[in-house]
């Protein structure tokens, strides 16, 4: 039988969608959704399993998966020993001490003497160590926010997003202690033609990453301005330059950076480019 891959990546929560559209925009075609456990490729040599996310380290650990996607957060606190891949930019979130609002926190050395509520004391732990913070960790596993409201602890170390949550339960954000994003991780111990396919999956995923960074722009511009204009849009290679039907104008077609793009715009309005049209991209191969 020739070698598959398996990735492991969450059931349903948030890092579902993500993971499965990530895959998808790489072009590998499966089947989820349902009560689907496992589910083969029908073009790539990978199997998915669809696990609980806190699962997912210690599957990918044992080589029970060869590959998983998973929170940094999850990563880290399960103490597993996994190859970081490659960060995917999604799931970002912080884990972040919160404390009761009328609390007056002035430095990490407030935190000395707390009871501190978390579903993550390895990593609560670490930084307690790190900062010679003495305080006492209460391990909960859910609803960590109400922990302080309750009498339970002091104060509570969770995932912060918006911090909307925190502020709903009375509570502030004093300290960061780690920041999160989704990963791809591996089992160290991939052979030679696992690693193989990872390679082609990472190829892929970093055309995909490329392309999310970067828009398509397409402008008329009198050519006059050429030079100016063409100078703004260096574009992968250069940009295309095409003559209009009406004399003296020409079509520019290039790319630009997405955190660029605002910046560029107001320029190429100065320079005299009229109908300028932004594309999203698929997929850059360099
Ligand atoms: O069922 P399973 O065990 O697989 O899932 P889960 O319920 O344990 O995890 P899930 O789906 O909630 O989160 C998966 C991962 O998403 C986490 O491990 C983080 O890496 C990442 N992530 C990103 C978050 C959040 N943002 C987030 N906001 N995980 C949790 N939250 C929760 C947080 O616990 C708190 O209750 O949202 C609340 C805070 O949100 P804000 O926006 O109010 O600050
Ligand atoms: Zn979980």
């Amino acid at each position: 039988m020739s070698t598959i891959i398996r990735l492991a990546i969450q059931k349903s929560g948030r890092l579902s969608e993500d993971s499965i559209k990530l895959i998808k925009e790489c072009g590998i075609e499966f089947s989820s959704g349902g009560g689907t456990l496992k589910s083969m490729a029908h073009n790539f040599p990978l199997e998915v399993l669809f696990l609980r996310d806190d699962d997912i380290p210690g599957y990918v650990a044992d080589g029970v998966a060869d590959i998983g996607i998973v929170g940094q957060n999850v990563a880290v606190e399960t103490r597993k020993t996994l190859e970081v891949v490659r960060p995917l930019g999604f799931s970002k979130c912080r884990l972040s001490i919160g404390v009761p609002k009328g609390f007056e926190y002035t430095s990490k050395e407030s935190l000395n003497g707390m009871r501190i509520a978390t579903s993550y004391p390895n990593i609560l732990s670490d930084f307690l160590f790190e900062h010679n913070i003495k305080a006492s960790i209460h391990e909960i596993s859910g609803s960590v926010e109400i922990a302080p409201g309750i009498g339970l602890a002091d104060a509570i170390c969770d995932i912060v997003s918006s911090g909307s949550t925190l502020i709903s339960n009375g509570l502030k954000e004093a300290e960061v202690v780690f920041r999160s994003e989704a990963i791809l991780a591996a089992c160290p111990q991939l052979s030679a033609e696992k690693r193989t396919i990872l390679n082609e999956m990472l190829f892929r995923i970093s055309a995909v990453q490329q392309a999310e960074k970067t828009k398509y722009i397409l402008l008329n511009a009198p050519n006059h301005a050429l030079k100016t204009i063409t100078s703004l849009l260096p574009g992968v290679k250069s940009p295309t330059v095409m003559p209009l039907m009406e004399e003296g104008w020409s079509s520019v077609h290039s790319v630009v950076k997405e955190n660029e793009f605002w910046e560029i715009l107001g320029k190429l309005k100065d320079a005299g480019a009229e109908g300028i049209l932004v594309i999203p991209i698929e997929k850059i191969v360099k």
